[in-house]
């Protein structure tokens, strides 16, 4: 067990430790495993176990966990920081910790441990279509798109009950469920902010998306934690619901174990 810290309260030395673990599932080929698990949920499509529907958030709890317990099997000191979009990011973009914001019409990374000049991130796993070896992120560069979540729009998600609606999948209201709300309008706005790498389904190419998404489920424990007397929803039994999004299905790819809580 750890306690999850806000990234911007980290020390040089703590930022070493969670980098250098990073670099070294790198090495062995875990890292890469852990990206291919995600894009292949996200080529499902309209199958998606992980997201747009209610197991968005139980799907990427167990994928944090997983993911958090490979880097403590390294060090066990380590554990997964959440990056609170609405407070000063301290060094999270320094080149001792996730490296800054990319360059030039591919928006490569140039600086930080994960740019190509370090030489240690080449992109193994990527959507179809997308041959850029690098990492790239376009900082608030898409076009149309809001800025990181405020907030007041991170509040006015927390008060949302219940914690899903019909339709269960992307068509819910981000009025009318917690997850939706969560998902649609907080969740996606950390990855298009970024850009770059974090826009593709192969996003945890960016070690950013493990401290966006430890702050997307810090949220769901806290709303957890506000609405006692809420619940998972849809129930067992629910008709024209994607399988893994019941309470109950199992979540592909880990197939018995875990359920959505
Ligand atoms: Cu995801
Ligand atoms: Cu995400």
């Amino acid at each position: 067990m750890c306690i999850r810290k806000n990234q911007a309260t980290l020390s040089a030395n703590e930022i070493d430790a969670f980098v250098q673990a990073v670099l070294q599932l790198k090495r062995t080929g875990t890292y890469d495993k852990f990206v291919s698990e995600h894009r292949a949920a996200f080529m499902e499509g309209l199958n998606d176990p992980a997201h747009r529907g209610p197991a968005f958030l139980p799907w990427h709890r167990e994928y944090l966990r997983r993911f958090e317990r490979a880097l403590q099997a390294i060090d066990p000191k380590v554990g997964l920081p959440y990056w609170d979009w609405t407070v000063d990011p301290g060094a999270l973009w320094q080149p001792n910790f996730m490296g800054g914001d990319g360059i030039g019409p591919d928006g490569k990374v140039m600086t930080g441990p994960f740019s190509t000049e370090a030489g240690r991130w080449t992109l193994n796993v990527r959507d179809d279509g997308d041959n850029n070896l690098f990492l790239s992120r376009r900082f608030g560069g898409m076009s149309g798109m809001s800025g990181l979540p405020t907030s007041q729009q991170v509040n006015d998600a927390l008060a949302r009950v219940p914690y899903d609606a019909a339709p269960w999948n992307r068509e819910t209201s981000t009025d009318a469920s917690f997850r939706s709300r969560l998902e649609r309008s907080i969740h996606n706005s950390g990855h298009n902010w970024v850009g770059g790498s974090m826009m593709t389904g192969s996003s945890p190419n960016d070690p950013v998306f493990w401290l966006h998404h430890c702050n997307i489920d810090r949220l769901w424990a806290e709303w957890q934690h506000n609405h006692p007397e809420q619940t998972y929803l849809p129930p067992a039994g629910t008709p024209n619901v994607v399988s893994g999004h019941r309470i109950d299905d199992p979540m592909r790819p880990w197939d018995t174990e875990p359920t959505p809580p």
